[in-house]
């Protein structure tokens, strides 16, 4: 039975983008992008500098309002680096200029990167998930998801949301803190126990056994949440205290009475100080691991997406050895769909162990 005040989170909502921005990348998965001196360069870190938009000549950089003649084909891009013609991928790019997202990730603690990725990489995340279009099948359990899908290892270096979170906890020096799986949230049937909230390592303890970090201390991780479905209310979309990454304390005893001596399949807080993020599929929701949260609310008869990843400062010890997923990664076929960037990323990001190792 529903309990007054229940089911009342604010709902923040991120609508479909009309225009995205390009980037033009060259084969090694690098970027073209502008450099202090007006001059073309390619670059591995997606800041202002590798934003383009197109126009009916060419390209703009976006940040410094640069036409540069190119002649584009399809999706190609032809520009002269020097005395070299260069033909470019023409990619999806963000709504904004990662510099943006940035100044809204430091001033609110969290920032939506509203569908950064593309149709394609989300119908592979769902594949996997086996959500959406692929709700019938089973999850594959016998390899790593990493190994599954190269979505996956798109989604993990996905290069904006790197810059934001590397800037945000001011260090290049990131590890993940367990395998990056697309997962779904099943319907909730009215009783079953569901997760409280909670804010994320190294905030909480864990099976790392590592030290709970001080709240008020230098900044130790980040959640990187994938839409793997378009997150609604309804659906179960994950539910914040935004802001609370600013809060002394994790979340108040009230806010899960079932760890606090009610029944155990007693509801958490769902009142109006709570806010869900809506956002369609392909979007990337960042937020400082401090922040208050839970997973929300899957009022509908489908599967909801999502892939949960936790980027960590050296110090932090990772809940899982990622190592062994990234070693299988390297010896199965997905990792040669993967460009020369993104094989980097994902190894960095995978093997790197913590300086407490
Ligand atoms: O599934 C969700 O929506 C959020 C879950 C989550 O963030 C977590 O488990 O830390």
């Amino acid at each position: 039975m529903t309990n007054p005040g229940e089911f009342q989170e604010r709902v923040v909502r991120h609508e479909r983008p009309k225009h995205h921005f390009v980037f033009l990348i060259a084969p090694d998965g690098s970027m073209l992008g502008l450099d202090d001196d007006g001059a073309l360069a390619l670059y591995d870190e997606a800041d202002d500098r590798v934003i383009w938009d197109r126009t009916p000549r060419g390209v703009m950089h976006v940040s410094t309002g640069t036409a540069v003649s190119a002649k584009l084909e399809a999706d190609d891009c032809t520009v002269r680096i020097g005395s070299d013609d260069v033909t470019l991928r023409v990619g999806h790019g963000p709504e904004h200029l990662p510099s943006v997202y940035l100044e809204h990730l430091k001033r609110e603690g969290w920032v939506c990167l509203t569908s950064l990725l593309t149709p394609e990489i989300v119908d592979g995340l769902q594949r996997v998930a086996c959500t959406d279009d692929y709700e019938h099948l089973e999850p594959n359990t016998d390899s790593p998801r990493v190994c599954q899908h190269s979505a996956v290892g798109q989604a993990i270096s996905e290069p904006i949301s790197l810059w934001l979170i590397r800037h945000y906890i001011g260090t290049r020096d990131l590890h993940l803190g367990h395998p990056p799986n697309p997962t779904s949230l099943p319907p909730y049937d009215g009783k079953r126990r569901v997760q409280g909230w909670h804010a994320d390592i190294p905030y909480i303890p864990s099976v790392g056994g590592h030290p709970v970090a001080d709240r008020g201390g230098p900044i130790k991780a980040v959640q990187r949440n994938v839409c793997v479905s378009d997150f609604t209310k309804r659906n179960g979309a994950t539910v914040y205290k935004l802001g609370s990454h600013r809060a002394e304390t994790n979340p108040p005893p009230e806010w899960n009475p079932a760890r606090h001596g009610a029944d155990p399949a007693t509801r958490p807080y769902s009142g109006p100080e709570a806010d869900v993020v809506e956002a369609p599929a392909g979007s990337i929701v960042l937020y400082d691991a401090r922040t208050w949260h839970r997973a929300g609310f899957n009022q509908t008869q489908h599967k909801r997406g999502a892939m949960l990843m936790s980027f960590q400062a050296a110090d932090v010890s990772p809940k899982r050895d990622t190592r062994p997923a990234c070693q299988r990664l390297h010896e199965s076929p997905v990792y040669q769909e993967l460009d020369p960037r993104q094989q980097r990323e994902i190894t960095e990001l995978l093997m790197s162990q913590p300086d407490a190792a």
